[in-house]
């Protein structure tokens, strides 16, 4: 039962109970418009009540169900037999009310929230937008430039901003449901208002649209649903009602069969499906309550800043007085930045740094839940740290490396009882980057594995589960694009050309920008490990370029010039000549910017096929993560390897296949041939 009705004399409460989110299936959809023909007829009932059960209001249409042909009745029809009811609907809000759940809402003639309730119209994060008319009936209700603001960025408002706008009548503090019935009562006497959709919206002022065009634009980039939007909201301002919604399911129908759409969703779904690694199902995990993080460099102190955020006292140890009041500011710094930015009062800043306790004492850890090693990525030091927190934590305080390729195996060899050692990989910088990557050793228990993934959550951070190799899954994959950005520049590519194309491809920067920003001596660095290892890494011009000590923007030059305060990078002789001298011999060739993106993504989509087989990553989607949010693939693109499958993996081991002939790759894997053959990834995973 989908949907309950009970009566509270003359108050008739509807109850819709679809877990987990009260999403509008087909079956919810038909339950609400025979809801409002039963009481219709019930001339006793005066007004409605439309309350959830569970822990939200509607949340919105049912995405799983967008695959698949729209089946009646449909959402707008619900939503106009709502408005059209004999008795006027209240809604009573608690949770969120999103997408179609916000303009089920819009159909009732009143809205009640909790005060802790959220509104919003998230569609375009969907790569769609509102099919219910969602554009057509918030400008009537809202005006013109709120909805604008509502629909185009996705983001949900609280209640009581939602009150300000207009958008609910009333904030209901105690109990929702008792709250909702008085007002139902109330206004059950008084006269019904106008129904949203015959109102007209407010004119706006001149040059309002044209304005709002630009700045959508600016924020959207390549993104198709927030400027359809906007163009929905505008003709529902501009024309009549039924047009409106003609036009606005129109658009909806369109973008819902959209690429972008697709990726989307199967971005929403990984990112709900990567907190939760099957082995983990029912196991608890251990109490957070404080944390304490080794290293106070960048990543320490971008990590205290992510444990403070979430409200968890830290403790930061450095080796000496000196070096801990580095770390200090450097988590000072950080918060200077948000106040700066204006995403913090000055006074929550000031609270946040000031539960960073910072010392040089390890007997400080002796109580603490969590401490996170951030030192040098050097083995032996790591190690070093390990014994010593060995022998002052608590035997159950989880114990975590946040090293980006040394081998947590070999580092939790000294560490007195590694079960409750793990790799807490985080990105730069910790505290924004959203990925986590989550390695367990060989002897992590599984209470400590769920540890990490409850951290994620509090830390509101993706947390993906990742084997051990050498980069883990991001770094590895990493390894492999910039080996193929060089190969490129050995075969006739320029670092401007590379990174044009890949900015076109939808990512913020190219290889060789990125590099520079974050600097070629870390890199290096590995490289010089690998060697010693008796590895071979392929970096011929990045290891001259290091030799000559251009290690990027921070030395006025890496694999372009950069002027003295200026950030903007020009193409460089030296780094041309370079090129040259390593080139030669090896043939040459044109790249036009569809040819400088496949050879370095398939490569990519190649390298993240051996981590799948391997079991280094459970699911090719956890690897689209990885990239999202550690690397800043477009979200819209859906990761590389939804990228790979849309576009069909015959063609992808096709064009693979030509370019190893023409020695710029590796050959497919056999793994990549199999999931070709197979017509998709799962066939490896799982
Ligand atoms: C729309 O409405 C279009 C209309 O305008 C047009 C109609 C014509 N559908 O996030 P959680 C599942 S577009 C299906 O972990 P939380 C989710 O997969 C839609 N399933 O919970 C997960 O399943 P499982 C606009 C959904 O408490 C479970 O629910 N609406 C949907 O952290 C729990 O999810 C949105 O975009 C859905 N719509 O957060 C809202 N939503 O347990 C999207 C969730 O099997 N949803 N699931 O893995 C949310 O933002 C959050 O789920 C919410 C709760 C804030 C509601």
């Amino acid at each position: 039962m989908t949907v309950t009705i009970a009566r509270e004399n003359a108050i008739a409460v509807v109850t819709v109970d679809n877990p987990p989110v009260n999403a509008l299936s087909q079956a919810l959809r038909q339950a609400l418009v025979e809801a409002v023909a039963t009481l219709d007829a019930d001339a006793a009932v005066k007004a409605v009540v439309l309350i959830c059960a569970g822990r939200t209001f509607i949340a919105g249409a049912d995405v799983s169900e967008f695959g698949k042909p729209p089946q009646p009745p449909h959402l707008p029809d619900v939503v106009a037999a709502i408005e059209g009811a004999k008795k006027p609907w209240v809604a009573a809000i608690h949770g969120s009310a999103l997408g179609g759940g916000l303009e089920v809402v819009l159909g009732c003639a009143w809205r009640v929230a909790v005060p802790s309730a959220s509104l919003g119209l998230p569609e375009v994060k969907l790569g769609i937008i509102p099919g219910a008319g969602g554009t057509v009936r918030l400008p009537r209700l809202i005006g013109a430039a709120a909805a604008v603001d509502l629909v185009t960025s996705g983001s949900p408002v609280g209640a009581k901003k939602a009150e300000g706008l207009g958008l609910i009548d009333a904030i209901i503090d105690g109990n929702l449901r008792a709250g909702a019935i008085a007002f139902a009562n109330d206004i059950a006497g008084k006269a019904r208002p106008q129904p949203i959709s015959s109102r007209a919206v407010a004119p706006v002022e001149t040059g309002f649209w044209e304005g709002a065009e630009k700045a959508v634009a600016a924020r959207a980039k390549r993104e198709a649903a927030p400027l359809r939007a906007l163009a929905s909201v505008r003709k529902a301002s501009e024309t009549d009602f039924a047009s409106a919604m003609a036009f606005e399911r129109e658009t909806f129908l369109e973008l819902r069969g959209s690429e972008q759409a697709a990726a989307l969703r199967h971005v929403f779904f990984a990112e709900r499906a990567a907190p939760r690694p099957p082995e983990l199902a029912g196991i608890t995990p251990r109490a957070i309550r404080s944390a304490a993080v080794i290293g106070g460099g960048t990543m320490g102190a971008g990590i205290a800043a992510a444990l403070r955020d979430a409200g968890l006292p830290v403790v930061l140890i450095e080796r000496d007085a000196a070096a801990v009041e580095r770390g200090l500011a450097n988590v000072r710094g950080i918060y200077e930045g948000s106040v700066k930015r204006g995403r913090i009062p000055q006074a929550v800043a000031d609270e946040r740094v000031a539960g960073v306790i910072g010392g040089d004492d390890y007997g400080l850890l002796a109580d603490t839940d969590l401490v996170i090693e951030a030192v040098f990525e050097d083995l032996a030091v790591k190690r070093a740290v390990f014994e010593r927190l060995s022998a002052v934590c608590r035997p159950d305080a989880v114990l975590a490396t946040n090293t980006s390729y040394l081998d947590p195996d070999a580092m939790s060899e000294g560490v007195s009882h590694p079960e409750r050692f793990l790799g807490l990989h985080f990105f730069s910088p910790a505290q924004i980057m959203k990925l986590l990557e989550i390695v367990p050793t060989e002897a992590t228990a599984p209470e400590v594995l769920a540890t990490g993934f409850a951290l994620a959550r509090l830390l509101g951070k993706i947390p993906v589960r990742a084997g051990i190799c050498d980069g883990f899954i991001g770094n590895r994959i990493l390894k492999v694009t910039r080996a193929q950005a060089e190969r490129l520049l050995l075969s006739g590519a320029t670092p401007a050309a590379v990174d044009a194309a890949m900015r076109a491809f939808g990512l913020p920067m190219g290889p060789f920008e990125a590099q520079d920003l974050g600097g070629l001596d870390i890199a290096a660095f590995q490289r010089k490990a690998a060697r010693e290892r008796g590895e071979t890494p392929f970096a011929p011009v990045a290891d001259r370029l290091c030799a000559l000590e251009r290690y990027g923007q921070k030395t006025g030059g890496g694999w372009y010039d950069y002027q003295p305060g200026d950030r903007a990078p020009k193409p460089s002789e030296t780094v041309a000549a370079i090129i040259a001298e390593a080139a030669e011999g090896r043939a040459q060739r044109t790249w036009d910017e569809a040819g400088i993106v496949d050879a370095i993504l398939l490569p990519m989509v190649n390298e993240a096929t051996r981590i799948l087989e391997e079991r280094v990553a459970l699911r090719a989607a956890d690897i689209d993560l990885v990239k999202i949010h550690g690397y800043g693939f477009p979200r819209w693109r859906g990761g590389p390897m939804h990228h790979a499958e849309a576009r069909g993996l015959s063609e992808v081991v096709a064009v693979l296949d030509r370019l190893a002939g023409e020695g710029l790759a590796e050959p497919p894997s056999d793994g990549l041939r199999r999931a070709a053959e197979a017509g998709g990834f799962s066939v490896l995973a799982g």
